[in-house]
C-alpha cells in the first residue's frame, strides 16, 4: 500500500482523523525493533528527527563529524549483534558517513547509515537542489544493501528490510536513504500503526550440514599439530561459553586475532597468541572459526606457513569465504554459535588430546616469548619507550579485566595487541580488517554507551587526531573513558627529517605537543605523564573515577619503526634502493 506524497485532502471528518507523519512512524518504526540509540550529526533535513528522536527516549548521541559517530554506530553493531544507527545530513554528512559503512561492511558489522536527502525531482534532473547527490547510487557498492523509502505508509517496511539486512547471514552495512519530503508525509494514524513492523528472528539460526560436520571432526582428530584460529565473527556470536568448551574439550592450541582476544583469556595454558610463528608455521590442522584467510593470515599460504601441507577447516557464515585464498578441506557454513554447538555435541566423552610434542612444543615457545618480553615491561625509562609505558596498562587491564581496551596506531597498536592480555570476550576493539586510523574515539564513545563499561582508549599521536576533536563529546556526555595518547611526535616517530626545504618532514608532528590540554579545554580532566609511574598514577585514578580523561604520555620520539610490524607491506622504489 502506498500514501500520496502530498498530505491527504482533507475528509469530511478532519477533526476526528488521528494522524501520524514520517518523523514518527521512523521513530516508532526503530523503537518496536529495539533500536533506542542513534549516533549522529544533525543539520537539513534531520534536525528536528534528531530532537524528536531524542524526546521519544530514543538515546541520541550528537558528534563532532559523521565519521566518528559512524564508527561508533559500526562497532555498536559488533558488540550488541543489532545494528549501530548513525544519523547524517545530506551529501557532505553522508560522505562523511559512508567510510564507517565500507568500514562496517568490511569488518562484518551490522550497522545502518540513515541519511536525509534533497528533493529527488531535482536531484533526478541534476537541477543543483541544497546538497544534491545520488546518494543512494553512491552508497550501493559500498554496503550490503541500499534502500530509499518514498512514502510514510512504506516506512515499517523499509526499516525492517534494512534491519534484516544488516544482521542475517554475513552482518555488515546498510544505507538507508530518507528524502526531506517523507519526514512530513501524513497519513492515517492507525493505518501508520499497522504499517509498523517487527522484524521477528532477524538472524536466524544456521544449523550446519550432518555430513560437513562430521568431515570437520574426521579432519581435527586426524592431526598431529593441530591450531584453533578464532576471529572477531566468533567474538561477534556470542556464543562464549561453547566456543571455549569446545576449544577446552579439543585440548588444541588456539590463537586469537587482535578483536578474539579475551574470548578465552591470554592467559589461558592453550592460548599461542605468544607463539604465533610457530603455530601458524609447524601446525597441520588449522580450524579457523570466524576469521577469513585475507592479509592479517597471510592469504594462508607462503613463507608464515611454512612448508608442510596443512589442512584448513573453516567455520564461517558465508558459504562465498571458503576456498577464497586456499583449498578449505573440511567447509562448515553456519552460523558459529549451532556449528560449535553441533561439533562439540559430536565429539563425544573421549575426544582425544592432540600429542603431547605439539602442545609441549608450543606451550615452549609461549613462555620462551612471555619471559623474553617480561624485563622490558618492568623498565621505567624516562622519556618512556613503548614496553615501559604499555607494562603498565597491562597491570591496569589485569586488574580491571571488565575494562574495553580500544587500540589504534601503528606501534602503538601492534606493541599493544601483543602486551596487554585481555581476559574477557568483546574487550579489546581495533583498526580491524583494514587497519583504518580514526576508530578511536567514535568507538571508546560507543563502548561505553553500549556497556556501562569503563574505556581505556590506548591511542597513537597520529590515530588519535583523526577523530581528536570527540573529546568534546565524551565531556558532553561525561563518558568513563580514559584516552591515553603515545606521543612520540609523529607517524611511526617523530625523528624523520626533510633534507630538502624547510617544512617538516611528511611523518613529524609539533615536538612536545600537550593533547592534556585539549581535554582541559572542555572541563575534562589532562595529565602529561613523563614516566611509567606518572603514567599508572593517572590512568588508575581515570578508570577507578569514571571521569573523562586524557593522559598524554610522553614516548621517546625515535622509539618506533616504520608501519609496526607491517613495515614489509610498504612498496620500495628499485631507484631508491640503489642510491
Ligand atoms: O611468534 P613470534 O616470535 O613471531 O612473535 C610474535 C608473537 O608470538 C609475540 N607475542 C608475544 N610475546 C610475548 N608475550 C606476549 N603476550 C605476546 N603476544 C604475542 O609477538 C610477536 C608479534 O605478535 P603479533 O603482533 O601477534 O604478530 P604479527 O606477526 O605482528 O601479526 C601479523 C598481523 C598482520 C596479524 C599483525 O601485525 C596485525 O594485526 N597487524 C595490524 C596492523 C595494522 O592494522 N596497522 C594499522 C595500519 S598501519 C598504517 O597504515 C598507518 N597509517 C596510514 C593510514 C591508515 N592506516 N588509515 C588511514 C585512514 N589513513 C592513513 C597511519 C597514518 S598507521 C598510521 C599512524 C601511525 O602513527 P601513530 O602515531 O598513530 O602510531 P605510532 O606508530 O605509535 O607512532
Ligand atoms: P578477523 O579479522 O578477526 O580474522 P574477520 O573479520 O576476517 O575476522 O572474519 C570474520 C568472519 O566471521 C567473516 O568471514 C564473517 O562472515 C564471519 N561471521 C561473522 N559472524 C558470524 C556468525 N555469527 N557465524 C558465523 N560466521 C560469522
Ligand atoms: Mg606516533
Amino acid at each position: 500500500m502506498t500514501a500520496t506524497k502530498e498530505k491527504p485532502a482533507a475528509p469530511a471528518t478532519e477533526a476526528a482523523e488521528e494522524l501520524t507523519d514520517g518523523f514518527h512512524l521512523i521513530i516508532d518504526a526503530l523503537k518496536l525493533n529495539g533500536l533506542t540509540t542513534i549516533y549522529g550529526v544533525p543539520g537539513i533535513p534531520i534536525t528536528d528527527f534528531g530532537r524528536m528522536a531524542q524526546a521519544s527516549g530514543i538515546r541520541v548521541l550528537s558528534f563532532r563529524h559523521e565519521q566518528n559517530a559512524g564508527y561508533a554506530a559500526a562497532i555498536a553493531g559488533f558488540l550488541t549483534k543489532k545494528p549501530g544507527v548513525c544519523l547524517t545530513v545530506s551529501a557532505p554528512g553522508f560522505l562523511n558517513g559512508l567510510t564507517a559503512l565500507a568500514h562496517a561492511t568490511t569488518n562484518c558489522f551490522p550497522m545502518i547509515l540513515i541519511s536525509g536527502s534533497s528533493e529527488r525531482e531535482i536531484v533526478d534532473l541534476q537541477q543543483g537542489d541544497y546538497e544534491e547527490m545520488d546518494q543512494l547510487a553512491i552508497a550501493k557498492p559500498l554496503c550490503k544493501a541500499a534502500y530509499r523509502i518514498l512514502h510514510a505508509a512504506d516506512i515499517g517496511i523499509g526499516i525492517a528490510r534494512a534491519i534484516r539486512s544488516a544482521v542475517s547471514g554475513r552482518p555488515g552495512g546498510v544505507y538507508l536513504d530518507l528524502p526531506a519530503k517523507l519526514f512530513g508525509q501524513v497519513m492515517n494514524a492507525e493505518k501508520g500503526r499497522k504499517s509498523l513492523v517487527k522484524v521477528i528472528d532477524p538472524a536466524p539460526a544456521q544449523i550446519p550440514a550432518a555430513d560437513a560436520v562430521k568431515r570437520a571432526l574426521d579432519v581435527l582428530k586426524s592431526a598431529k599439530r593441530p591450531l584453533i584460529i578464532l576471529g572477531k565473527g566468533a567474538s561477534y556470536a556470542q556464543a562464549d561459553d561453547v566456543i571455549r568448551s569446545f576449544v577446552e574439550k579439543s585440548g588444541v592450541p588456539f590463537l586469537p586475532m587482535s578483536m578474539a582476544k579475551g574470548l578465552l583469556p591470554d592467559t589461558h595454558p592453550q592460548c599461542a597468541g605468544a607463539a604465533r610463528s610457530t603455530v601458524l608455521k609447524d601446525s597441520d590442522v588449522v580450524m579457523m572459526i570466524g576469521a577469513r584467510l585475507n592479509w592479517l593470515l597471510s592469504h594462508g599460504k607462503g613463507k608464515t606457513w611454512g612448508d608442510a601441507p596443512k589442512k584448513f577447516i573453516q567455520i564461517d557464515i558465508e558459504p562465498k569465504e571458503m576456498d577464497s585464498n586456499v583449498e578449505i578441506a573440511a567447509p562448515v557454513v553456519g552460523d558459529i554459535g549451532s556449528c560449535v554447538q553441533v561439533m562439540l555435541g559430536q565429539m563425544g566423552s573421549s575426544w582425544p588430546a592432540p600429542p603431547a610434542d605439539w602442545t609441549g612444543a608450543v606451550t615452549a615457545k609461549r613462555e620462551e616469548n612471555v619471559t623474553k618480553m617480561a624485563p622490558r615491561l618492568m623498565n621505567n625509562n624516562v622519556p618512556m619507550d613503548y614496553h615501559g609505558a604499555l607494562g603498565v596498562l597491562r597491570t591496569i587491564i589485569k586488574e580491571r579485566p571488565e575494562t574495553i581496551l580500544v587500540n589504534e596506531g601503528a606501534n602503538t597498536l601492534d606493541l599493544a595487541r601483543g602486551v596487554i592480555d585481555i581476559y574477557k570476550p568483546r574487550k579489546r576493539l581495533d583498526v580491524g580488517t583494514w587497519g583504518v586510523m580514526g576508530i578511536g574515539m567514535g568507538q571508546a564513545i560507543a563502548a561505553a554507551v553500549e556497556t556501562g563499561n569503563k574505556v581505556l582508549a590506548v591511542e597513537g599521536d597520529s590515530a588519535f587526531g583523526f577523530s581528536g576533536m570527540e573529546v568534546e563529546t565524551i565531556c558532553r556526555y561525561k563518558l568513563p573513558v580514559c584516552v591515553v595518547i603515545f606521543n612520540n611526535n609523529g607517524i611511526y616517530r617523530g625523528t624523520d627529517v626533510n633534507k630538502n626545504g624547510a617544512d617538516p618532514a611528511t611523518t613529524v608532528f609539533v615536538a612536545g605537543a600537550r593533547y592534556d590540554k585539549m581535554m582541559e579545554a572542555f572541563g575534562g580532566i589532562g595529565v602529561n605523564a613523563t614516566s611509567p609511574d606518572e603514567l599508572k598514577r593517572a590512568v588508575s585514578e581515570a578508570l577507578d573515577s569514571g571521569k573523562p580523561t586524557l593522559v598524554n604520555a610522553v614516548i621517546d620520539p625515535s622509539a618506533g619503526s616504520e608501519s609496526g610490524r607491517i613495515g614489509n607491506l610498504n612498496p620500495q622504489s628499485a631507484l631508491q634502493k640503489k642510491k
